[in-house]
């Protein structure tokens, strides 16, 4: 499959980037997930330093299989460089991300890197964005949450289990809402206008970090 042979490539590529004794962030979804099958053949056959902090249980748990020595943000406040995938990348390198529900504590680790490199097949570019944002919300403020929403101009719809009935739950104990603005004009701005929502606890838009941001697509040099 074309489209796994691209993830594969960027994250191998990603991978690549990480220099011994680095302290690195490990994003979420099928893409890092290959970046982090590299680290641990590195960790293996070079003997590669390296410590992981993880944005998912799930994340958590991938690198325990890889080798990967886990620490965290209390240990390592700030990060030589942050490894995650994205839903859309705009020629600014502005992002939706969060189709894993990940997206609160991606930003958080994509926050304290110095770099924030984001591995992605060319299926992920988009001349504007205009996927539906992921929120996560406080269950307590779900109402409120909503009806602030839509006076934004947005469809929010809350993200039900596929294998559980009702609201997923993130790894954060929250709900997940999932908001079309259509195509989004200013990203930086609606990233700050949700966020300022009382019970949002993150958004999926990731437009105020372009400055440190590489993206590495799979399959083109
Ligand atoms: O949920 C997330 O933020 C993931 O990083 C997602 O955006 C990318 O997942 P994928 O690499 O499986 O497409």
């Amino acid at each position: 499959d074309p489209v796994v042979e691209a993830k594969r490539d960027a994250g191998i590529r990603a991978a690549d980037m990480v220099k011994d004794g680095m302290v690195v962030g490990l994003g979420t979804g099928s893409t890092v997930f290959f970046a982090m099958e590299r680290l641990g053949e590195r960790i293996k056959s070079e003997g590669l330093h390296v410590l992981g902090v993880p944005t998912s249980n799930q994340t958590a748990m991938r690198a325990e299989e890889y080798g990967i020595p886990l620490t965290t943000l209390t240990q390592h406040p700030q990060l030589d460089l942050a490894i995650d995938g994205a839903d859309q990348v705009d020629p600014k390198k502005r992002m939706i991300k969060g189709r894993g529900a990940a997206h609160l504590r991606e930003k958080v680790v994509a926050d304290a890197a110095n770099q924030f490199v984001v591995v992605i097949d060319a299926g992920k570019e988009v001349a504007g964005l205009d996927a539906a944002v992921p929120i996560e919300v406080l269950p307590f403020a779900y109402g409120s949450v909503v009806r602030r929403l839509r006076e934004l101009g947005g469809e929010p719809v809350m993200r039900n289990g596929v294998k559980k009935d009702g609201p997923v739950i993130s790894d954060n104990g929250n709900y997940v809402i999932d908001c079309a603005f259509g195509a989004v004009a200013d990203p930086a701005g609606l990233e700050t206008a949700i966020n300022a929502i009382p019970g949002v606890l993150g958004n999926g838009i990731f437009a105020r970090m372009t400055e440190k941001t590489v993206v590495i697509v799979g399959g083109r040099k």
